[in-house]
């Protein structure tokens, strides 16, 4: 498509959307101040760029074997840049603390400090991008029972505490050096495969160390804490100690962010209609964006009626500065950049859609009981010109329009995936 043609049809797409009352030019402008947080593990499959090199572990696991996977951080980076290039805004990174870069010295993960993190902080600084950060509590030898937090040992236990205090002053640092707070968020991987007789202990046990985690005050304005739940995992199928009602209450009582993983529940249940719940009683949340797909909770996100239903819940419940939205999926069977291209392409589609609703008008026939008219206006916006709008963003966020991406990808693929 030429520009001409592009900008042809946005206008009347702007002047349809006119009709209904929407203003096609300020939803874009509240678009691109929305920072999608890219989380790293989806270029090396989880693997991280520890010395020596460990298993992924934590009932985790990504499959697929395509080619060009990043080896070490620079390609890592080189990747992220080349996926970031082509996904219209300005969005930050979602780093793990297995990608730490230690030279060849081996440094256990409590002594990581900002300084193993160099790097990550000059390339975010030059880009003007935020970082935020996750103490990595798998893929470890003292993680091999299946238990860190709500470990019945105390070492193992105070292990993963020391690491978890380490990753928020690391959240700290990047907050200071790039000026946006850093979303620090803990997942534990904690359960067991088969059915347990005492439900309580381990998770009194993870309640304890959390306090332990979090007791050092920090500054909201450089980091945030936030807790993630699970339903299951590989390996945990009968009890997971963090689930959805251990951390609701724990971050409502503690004041932490709560996240919520769209692949961490009931395949019939939703996260979308957890948002406005738990933004009564907290202040904010984290989203990991996922999908679910039977047994895997990582699947690449695609523009699902889920993902338009979360997107709305944050626009209509005008909560864009509330909630941080974070991807979380990790798919080791197509090219890594395309998975992040294709996924973060779609989290903003999905804002996009819900930013072009009418919605003083809609809540107005909600209020006035026309019920009718709701569900007909509902349906009509499903077919309203929104391609072109998302074109026109594309356009002027100077990113490839349309499937355009696609050749650039490609393209580095050829020149560079290919290669290693
Ligand atoms: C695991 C959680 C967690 C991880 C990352 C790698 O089920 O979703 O967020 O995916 O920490
Ligand atoms: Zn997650």
């Amino acid at each position: 498509m030429t520009t001409e043609q592009i900008e042809a049809a946005y206008t009347i797409a702007s002047e349809r959307y006119g009709t209904m009352g929407v203003d096609t030019e300020k939803a874009m402008e509240i678009l691109s101040g929305i920072a999608i947080s890219l989380h790293c593990w989806q270029g090396d499959d989880v693997g991280g760029f520890e010395v020596p090199d460990g298993e992924l572990g934590g009932g985790l696991a990504a499959t697929g074997n395509y080619p060009g996977k990043a080896r070490n951080a620079d390609e890592l980076r080189q990747d992220l840049d080349a996926a970031y290039s082509l996904i219209p805004g300005s969005h930050r990174l979602n780093l793990h603390a297995m990608y730490s870069e230690t030279g060849k010295k081996r440094v256990e993960r409590t002594e990581l400090a900002p300084e193993h993190f160099a790097r990550w902080t000059d390339w975010a600084k030059a880009a003007e991008r935020g970082i935020d950060f996750n103490p990595t509590c798998f893929s470890h030898p003292m993680a091999e029972s299946g238990f860190t937090l709500a470990s019945a040992d105390e070492s193992v236990r105070r292990f993963w505490i020391d690491h978890c205090k380490a990753a928020r002053k690391i959240g700290e640092h990047f907050g200071r050096e790039l000026g946006t707070p850093s979303v620090v968020n803990v997942w534990v991987p904690d359960g067991y495969k088969d059915t347990p007789v005492d439900r309580v202990s381990p998770r009194l046990r993870l309640a304890e160390s959390l306090d332990a985690v979090f007791e050092e005050e920090l500054d909201p304005e450089l980091q945030l804490d936030s807790v993630e739940s699970k339903l299951f995992g590989i390996g945990s199928e009968s009890y997971v100690v963090g689930s959805h009602e251990f951390y609701l209450g724990y971050a409502v009582s503690s004041g932490t962010l709560l996240c919520l993983d769209a692949g961490h529940f009931h395949p019939t249940e939703v996260i979308s209609d957890k948002i406005s719940s738990a933004l009564v009683f907290l202040d904010e949340i984290l989203l990991h964006v996922s999908r679910g797909v039977r047994w895997d909770s990582d699947h690449v996100v695609v523009l699902s009626d889920e993902l338009q239903a979360i997107a709305q819940e944050i626009v209509r419940g005008e909560f864009l500065d509330r909630v941080h939205i974070g991807l979380d999926f990790f798919d080791a069977s197509i090219n890594r950049v395309a998975a992040w291209t294709i996924g973060t392409r779609c989290m903003i589609k999905a804002l996009l859609m819900a930013l072009l609703e009418p919605i003083d008008e809609l809540r107005r026939l909600e209020l006035d009981e026309d019920f009718t008219a709701r569900l007909a206006m509902l349906e009509e916006l499903k077919t309203l010109p929104f391609g072109a709008v998302w074109d026109y963003y594309c356009l002027k966020q100077e990113v490839p329009v349309g499937p355009a991406w696609l050749d650039a990808a490609r393209d580095y693929e050829k020149n560079v995936l290919s290669k290693r």
